[in-house]
């Protein structure tokens, strides 16, 4: 979580044509570029230099960058994720990655694998099976990662959400936020869990950068939890993100 650089995408107004499991409503578009906005200065606030790249218009989903690459400070894997709609989306990225890294590593056909469903630990790199992320791309990506020093970790989050990260975000080095039925799931051995208050589910998708703790705005209950830890949080607001299915984790690529 200590990061001097990331990239993130623009929203298109295509955005209301997002993937959404769950109506919560249409976003808005223009509010949504208000909220991408803020993300983007409160991740230099806290000292990481941002590139930010143009909207895609033929891709919905496109300012979710986290979800077509994984970075380390290391290297790049390209992924392929597992929604057709945003399969093209890791050609879009290459040329970032290409530019700041060089060489980068690509997941090979036919498997599939969202960077959402990557949470990388001190010790390992969990990848989580999902509806985006299926056992050939998992154990291909365990096979990238071990080209880059890292250990991967195939999972299987309890079902109901999106991606492995919708409910969890890893805090310190020992400490990990986490929905309840997250927490209850196992997969965090050795861990402290914070839980996110009832209601504040949504909360769990956070963001650890560098001093302090992104987390969206609206989560009071869970916001105090942190803070009475004595972590350092940052409210952002994400209405507009979440009517998408996403959280302060998946705008940004960070290394
Ligand atoms: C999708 O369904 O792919 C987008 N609407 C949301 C992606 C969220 N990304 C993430 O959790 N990493």
């Amino acid at each position: 979580y200590a990061f001097n650089r990331a990239i993130v995408r623009r929203p298109a107004r295509s955005a209301v044509l997002g993937l959404r499991s769950v109506d919560r409503g249409v976003p808005d578009v223009d509010a949504l570029g208000e909220e991408h906005a803020a993300y983007i200065a409160a991740l230099e606030t806290l000292g990481v230099t941002v590139e930010v790249l143009p909207p895609l218009e033929e891709f919905p989903d496109s300012v979710f960058v986290e979800d077509p690459a994984l970075v380390f400070s290391e290297g790049a894997i390209l992924l392929r994720p597992g929604a057709p709609s945003r399969i093209g989306e890791t050609a879009e990225i290459a040329p970032a990655l290409r530019a700041a890294f060089g060489d980068v590593l690509d997941l090979p056909a036919p498997g599939f694998a969202d960077g959402g469903d990557v949470l990388v630990m001190p010790e390992a790199v969990l990848i989580g099976l999902s509806a985006r992320t299926d056992a050939t791309g998992a154990a291909d990506l365990v096979g990238r990662l071990e080209r880059l020093g890292r250990r991967g970790r195939v999972v299987t989050p309890p079902a109901g959400v999106l991606h492995l990260k919708t409910g969890c975000s890893l805090l310190d080095d020992e400490t990990m936020l986490a929905t309840p039925v997250m927490a209850a799931a196992g997969l965090f051995p050795g861990f402290r869990i914070v839980e996110t208050a009832p209601g504040e589910e949504a909360a769990a998708n956070a963001l650890r950068v560098n001093d302090a703790v992104l987390l969206g705005a609206g989560f009071p209950r869970t916001a105090e939890r942190l803070t009475d830890l004595d972590f350092t949080v940052v409210t952002v607001k994400i209405d507009e993100v979440m009517k998408l299915d996403a959280g302060l984790s998946c705008m940004s690529l960070r290394w």
